[in-house]
């Protein structure tokens, strides 16, 4: 039934990235964006006969990156990340009461400009962090760089593997994730955006449709593509009236001047239903039929999973395997890339059921 297995993209550089904590609403929690993440979805993929793994440790330049990114944020992130044990043991970056939660190896932002009246730019390292990266959910440490860099080198390769017509399909197993990142902001858990990244590269192509079923709104990519009428841009994601990024994802974004209708929202309750998830994501795949793309990029987060513990939709594994049938039913070169997904215990199962449902058996 698996006669053509599905390549799968895979980097160990993602485990040199690994934040112990961050601060959310005022608490130190541990880092639910986990290294194992990704070794359990490719440890319960490998023995299902369903993929061929690829180790694949090229990585591409920043020059690569620039076709969606700002230089000054790439030097940035680039800048920090090497530096950051200076930065950590330079006693002018901190005051005399010194690091009283023991020995911390990442480095977040802590004051954000906000409205024009701290708008001043800034744009080179140092004292003003807050400027590229809009949260306290992106700590940087010395692998961070390295981590993103093989990421988004993974999530090129597969764009490049479609574009050569080597697979159908490719899933590309990005660790940190990327859809958080705009053309010049990072935060959640995201530093460089993988998925916007081989959906631009796929344009080479033709349109393509960028679809984001991660739990949370895409807002970068939903930046990067805002104005751009080759890319569809749709999403479902937790309403932003009550979630993560909060300031983007409602239903009447729809584009820009250049672009109308080419950016799709589906904001959803909290706990809505499997039912009312998957009416929404079958609504999406006939717009993206609609639309006549060449190539189809998923953001595939894993948080809207039942369990999982930092979101609240309902999708399981049968849930997973539709979508993944709704994806291969477009009929069209397919990229997966991996973003969210928490719940550790079950990452295995709904990357298996996605997979499962996108092979035509
Ligand atoms: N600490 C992605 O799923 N914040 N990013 C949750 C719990 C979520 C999630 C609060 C932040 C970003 C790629
Ligand atoms: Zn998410």
């Amino acid at each position: 039934m698996t006669e053509n297995r599905i390549p799968l993209l895979y980097s160990s550089a993602h485990s040199q990235h690994a934040p112990p904590v961050e601060l959310w609403n005022g608490k130190l929690v541990n880092y639910p964006e986990v290294p194992r993440r990704i070794e359990t979805i490719r440890e319960s993929l490998e023995p299902s006969g369903l993929v061929d793994i690829h180790a694949y440790d090229e990585v591409v330049s920043k020059d690569e990156l620039a076709i969606v990114h700002d230089r000054g944020m790439l030097d940035y992130l680039e800048t920090m990340s090497s530096g950051v044990e200076s930065f950590l043991n330079d006693p002018d970056n901190f005051y005399e009461t010194g690091d009283q939660m023991g020995v911390q190896e990442y480095f977040s932002p802590a004051v954000f400009p906000v409205r024009p009246s701290m708008m001043r730019i800034k744009d080179s390292t140092g004292g003003h962090h807050g400027y590229y990266c809009f949260d306290m959910e992106a700590p940087i440490g010395k692998g961070t760089w390295d981590a993103a860099l093989h990421a988004a080198s993974l999530a090129l390769k597969g764009a490049d593997m479609l574009l050569a017509g080597a697979s159908p399909v490719v899933y590309s197993l990005c660790r940190p994730p990327g859809h958080h990142v705009g053309p010049d902001f990072f935060g959640g858990y995201c530093y460089i955006n993988n998925a916007a990244l081989a959906a631009k590269r796929l344009t080479q192509s033709g349109r393509v449709a960028l679809i984001d079923v991660d739990y949370h709104h895409g807002n970068g990519s939903q930046t990067i593509f805002w104005d751009n009428p080759e890319v569809l841009f749709g999403s479902l994601h937790a309403h932003p009236d009550e979630e993560y990024p909060f300031y983007s994802g409602y239903q009447d974004e729809t584009g820009g001047p250049n672009a109308p209708g080419a950016n799709l929202n589906y904001p959803l309750r909290r706990r809505s239903s499997q039912t009312a998830y998957l009416q929404a994501f079958d609504d999406l795949m006939d717009k993206v039929r609609a639309f006549q793309p060449e190539a189809i990029v998923v953001s595939l987060g894993f948080d809207t999973y039942k369990d999982d513990p930092v979101a609240f939709f309902n999708v399981d594994e049968e849930g997973y395997h539709h979508m993944g049938q709704g994806l291969a039913g477009l009929g069209l070169p397919l990229l997966l890339v991996q973003e969210g997904g928490y719940c550790v215990e079950a990452l295995g199962g709904c990357a298996e059921a996605v997979v499962r449902g996108v092979h035509r058996t």
